[in-house]
């Protein structure tokens, strides 16, 4: 099976798709800031600004739709603590939009998640992974990521975050009719840091191993 190492040799399925638009040239990079949008205002942080916010280290284990999984420890600031910084309340909106920095050519990758929900599963911006800033690949600077759903519904890359009660197609939902929902189901998954195949009976995040 042909493999990517994705940090400290854990090795994941192979494929193209992990990063639709391709990872930001340098330039975006450059003057990146996080938009935070919503009926409330506008907020911007730059990547510092985020870090000097309450820091959680997670480790947690991250699922996608084909069938793989895999844990990390994961490393950023509470959605939540974001959302309040920010002056943003979030029992008011139904969805969080994100949207990635994108690409010229191929546009930007978006998800809509329910928000009181992410805020509940206590979904997390990340900007490390083990102890390493993200990667380009892996979405530097900064990630969303809701440990309930698969991973198509976490942008990488991001740009903005938007409070909305507006529901908005995602990449796979509009390209291949992925479900809306994308909460994690029961099935058997490659577990790559384990390095083999394990069945999983629930529901949601997967916390039994
Ligand atoms: N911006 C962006 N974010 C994305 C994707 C993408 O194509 N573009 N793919 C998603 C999918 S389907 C998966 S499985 C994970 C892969 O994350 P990884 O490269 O860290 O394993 O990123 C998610 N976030
Ligand atoms: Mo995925």
């Amino acid at each position: 099976m042909p493999v990517d190492i994705v940090s400290r040799g854990i090795r994941k399925p192979s494929s193209r798709l992990y990063y639709q638009e391709g990872p930001p040239e340098q330039t975006p990079l450059m003057n990146w800031r996080l938009g935070i949008l919503g009926a409330w205002g506008h907020r911007e942080y730059t990547l510092e600004q985020l870090k000097v916010l309450p820091r959680v280290d997670f480790d947690r284990r991250a699922v996608c739709v084909c069938n793989w999984t895999i844990r990390h420890e994961y490393s950023g600031v509470l959605l939540e603590t974001l959302l309040r910084d920010a002056g943003m309340p979030l029992e008011h909106s139904a969805y969080l939009k994100q949207t990635s920095i994108g690409t010229t050519e191929k546009g930007n990758y978006v998800s809509t998640v329910p928000l009181v929900d992410a805020v509940a599963r206590k979904a997390i911006l990340c900007y490390e992974i083990d102890r390493e800033p993200l990667t380009p690949m892996r979405g530097f600077p900064l990630r969303f990521i809701d440990f309930g759903l698969y991973n198509y519904k976490c942008v990488k890359g991001l740009a903005s975050l938007e409070l909305t009660d507006r529901y908005e197609l995602g990449e796979w939902e509009a390209r291949a009719g992925y479900p809306i929902d994308g909460t994690i189901r029961p099935k058997k998954y490659w577990v790559c840091d384990l390095q083999k195949s394990i069945y999983v009976p629930n529901e949601g995040e997967v916390t039994e191993f």
